[in-house]
């Protein structure tokens, strides 16, 4: 929708990168003098195209990352659980909506998006092909997996590109609600019988070195870093944020009385850090090409989901089409 008012030249883009680099050395001074890159204003090819992969992805996120939560609305616990978990999981809907708006100002449209992730051809964050087993999961999802979500996405509101920054200033506000609740059910769970808190300890173990992994490869590994910071789309590096997620999280998982499932985690008085054990990047790897344990399974119900709405996109679509011909019909007859 927001594509109709923007002026989309992306092929002159490309050619001007390669052919003027005034116009990039103007681009990066703009950036370094922290302006705001808007959707109307030049921008090298490549910049739009990690923002494009950046914000596709993580709106993708947001919407299968409704699924595994959403399993566990019909069995919350009371009813201001389930009303707490609907209004969280109607949220991450809207992030969801929200961001694939801002990727359409970069001139692709929702529909190639959606496309490309009911394909199998979009990536979204490896946290959300874990299941959901226990009431548990949602506590730990609530605080370790929005805990870090909003660890990556405060600094994502001064990102570069106006329309991703200005998303985000909504989307983290709402996250940290989400934290809240997250944290509030792990907290009456360990304050619950011993079956309770041994159910938060368990999804703890299961949830903890995933959430690890949502950071994205050692800052050697991460092949975007590099540009994404010059270009200040990421203002911290995945393990600096990863670093502050564990320094953030291990105290209340102390607080909580629960034990973080890592042997080697230490905490380093000399730099003032928490060092953690060495992270699983076999499983990484495995489940952002499809190998998790439920990646089929999130894409099927995607597909599904998709399919079951195409009537509603249908009579969407007719409804307008009927409404703009009754329009074009009575100024003709007015003129
Ligand atoms: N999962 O060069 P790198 C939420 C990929 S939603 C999957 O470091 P970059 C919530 C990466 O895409 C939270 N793939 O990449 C919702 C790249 O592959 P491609 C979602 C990952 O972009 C509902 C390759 O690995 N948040 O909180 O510089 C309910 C190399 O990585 C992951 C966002 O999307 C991963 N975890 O940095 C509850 C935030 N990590 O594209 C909660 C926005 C890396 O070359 N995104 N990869 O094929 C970002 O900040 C950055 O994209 C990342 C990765 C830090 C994630």
């Amino acid at each position: 929708m927001y594509t109709q008012s923007l002026i989309l030249d992306r092929k002159s883009g490309d050619a001007a990168e390669l052919e003027d680099p005034e116009r990039l050395a103007h681009f990066q001074r703009r950036i370094d003098e922290e302006r705001k890159i808007e959707p109307n204003d030049w921008m090298p090819g490549a910049y739009r195209q990690t923002l494009v992969r950046q914000i596709s992805q993580h709106a993708h996120s947001e919407i299968i990352g409704m699924q595994p939560e959403g399993n566990w609305l019909t069995r919350a616990p009371s009813l201001r659980r389930k009303l707490q978990l609907l209004a969280k999981i109607q949220d991450e809907a809207g992030h969801g909506l929200y961001l694939y708006s801002a990727a359409e100002t970069l001139g692709v449209s929702r529909e190639e998006l959606v496309d490309q992730l009911l394909a199998g051809r979009a990536k979204y964050s490896s946290i959300f092909n874990y299941p959901t087993l226990t009431w548990a999961d949602i506590g730990m999802i609530g605080w370790l997996v929005d805990g870090a979500a909003i660890m990556n996405q405060i600094p994502l509101c001064r990102c570069s590109y106006g329309p991703y920054a200005r998303a985000m200033i909504l989307v983290c506000k709402e996250e940290s609600f989400h934290q809240r609740q997250g944290f509030d059910i792990v907290r009456t769970l360990c304050a619950g019988t011993p079956a309770q808190r041994a159910m938060a300890q368990d999804a703890l173990e299961r949830w903890w070195w995933p959430c690890l992994m949502m950071f994205g490869p050692h800052d050697r590994d991460s092949e975007h870093s590099d540009l994404s910071m010059r270009w200040k789309i990421k203002r911290f590096s995945n393990d600096d944020l990863r670093r502050k997620f564990v320094d953030a999280t291990v105290p209340q998982a102390r607080f909580l009385g629960l034990d973080i499932p890592d042997p080697e985690l230490r905490f380093d008085a000399i730099e003032g850090h928490w060092v953690t054990g060495p992270i699983d990047w076999d499983e990484f790897f495995a489940v952002i090409q499809g190998n998790g344990p439920c990646n089929r399974e999130r894409l099927a119900a995607r597909r599904g989901a998709h399919e079951q709405g195409r009537w509603v996109r249908e009579a969407a679509s007719a409804y307008a089409a009927r409404h703009a011909a009754a329009a074009a019909a009575a100024a003709a007859a007015a003129a």
